[in-house]
């Protein structure tokens, strides 16, 4: 179709817009036409003005409209997909409790935008952290909304994953197949190697070492974050933009064949995650739904590190009720 596909971007000034919108712009959805719905908060206006030129200066083919404002019930207006990218930085003397109030705010407002002007049709996917308790916020917010419309972005640990297994096993990214990342995006998930593959073959055992993967492998990858910010001085911009991309693109045109991806979706219970958080499951994709992958087996060592995980997403879930988030 020829009419333009209406893709909201929040926190459209920072970092990560200032990557995403050039990507979404140029054709990262494929070659239907885009228009961009960009939300900031009245202060950063002006500088989203900025990036605003230079999306124009791009000239970009599939480019069809770019608005933006400080109104989520006038910028969400007829979007068919929402990138929930701006939130709250943990500030100095932050609690837990701190972030999650502060962020409750504007997940609370943004999910109640959505549900009143949004396209029939919207996706919404939450990168602005803790994005997994923001998702449930955001779609506690929206009864109107199916829940299955909601998902938070895992997708750049599952990546460090990928990326991180192919290092050690020198096969090529592309070889590497039924990645999962289960549980919090925080320091607490849990990147599973016993159903990944590498060429076909099972991961952890082509890897063989269970210190490996115990030692390096899971803090390498749940601490990634932090190894950016300590190297680069600011954190990771540009690859949580192209795992944004890459699982709004899976997500609206479908996983691979034989594969799967993760995605953090509200839980059915599946695999014993208690119902009621957004936690992350590996996830098959088709025609804008998803599906949780059933009937793997979970050995003791993945059972205890998925409850760890879970865990920690039901206590920001209590915490959030206690507040009266959701
Ligand atoms: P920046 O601080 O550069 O940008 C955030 C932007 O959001 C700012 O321009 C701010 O004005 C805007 N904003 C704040 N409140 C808003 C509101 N109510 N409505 C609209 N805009 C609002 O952060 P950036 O590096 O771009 O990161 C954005 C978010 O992504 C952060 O919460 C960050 O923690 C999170 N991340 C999530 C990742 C994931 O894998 N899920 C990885 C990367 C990133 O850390």
């Amino acid at each position: 179709s020829s009419t333009p596909l209406k893709v909201a971007v929040t926190g459209a000034a920072g970092q990560i817009g200032y990557s995403l919108l050039f990507r979404l712009a140029s054709g990262a959805l494929g070659d239907r036409p885009v228009e961009l719905r960009l939300l900031e908060i009245t202060p950063a206006l002006k500088a989203l003005e900025g990036v605003v030129m230079e999306l124009d200066d791009c000239a970009f083919p599939t480019l069809a409209g770019v608005e933006i404002g400080d109104d989520a019930e006038k910028v969400f207006d007829g979007v068919n997909l929402a990138l929930l990218v701006g939130a709250r930085p943990r500030g100095p003397g932050m609690e837990r409790g701190d972030l999650l109030e502060a962020n409750g705010a504007i997940f609370t407002a943004q999910g109640k935008a959505l549900n009143k002007v949004a396209a029939d049709d919207v996706r919404i996917g939450v990168t602005g952290n803790p994005a997994n308790t923001n998702a449930l916020i955001a779609l506690s917010n929206a009864p109107d909304i199916p829940t299955d419309r909601f998902s938070a972005l895992t997708r750049l640990d599952h990546n460090r994953a990928i990326s991180q297994l192919a290092a050690k096993t020198g096969a090529p990214v592309t070889d590497i197949t039924r990645m999962t990342i289960w549980g919090n995006h925080s320091a607490t998930q849990y990147p599973d190697l016993f159903h990944a593959e590498v060429g076909g073959r099972n991961a952890a055992e082509v890897v063989g070492d269970q210190r490996w993967l115990e030692d390096d492998f899971i803090p390498t990858v749940a601490k990634r974050g932090a190894a950016i910010i300590e190297a680069r001085g600011s954190s990771s911009a540009a690859s949580a933009a192209s795992a944004t991309i890459d699982a709004a693109r899976d997500w609206l045109f479908g996983s691979a064949k034989d594969d799967w991806v993760s995605m953090a979706v509200l839980s059915d219970g599946s695999y014993g995650v208690p119902e009621g958080i957004v936690s992350s499951f590996p996830v098959t994709t088709k025609d804008g739904d998803w599906e949780i992958v059933q009937g793997l087996e979970i050995d003791d060592f993945s059972r205890g590190r998925i409850d760890a995980s879970t865990a920690e997403l039901s206590e920001e879930r209590a915490t959030v009720t206690e507040l009266g988030l959701i």
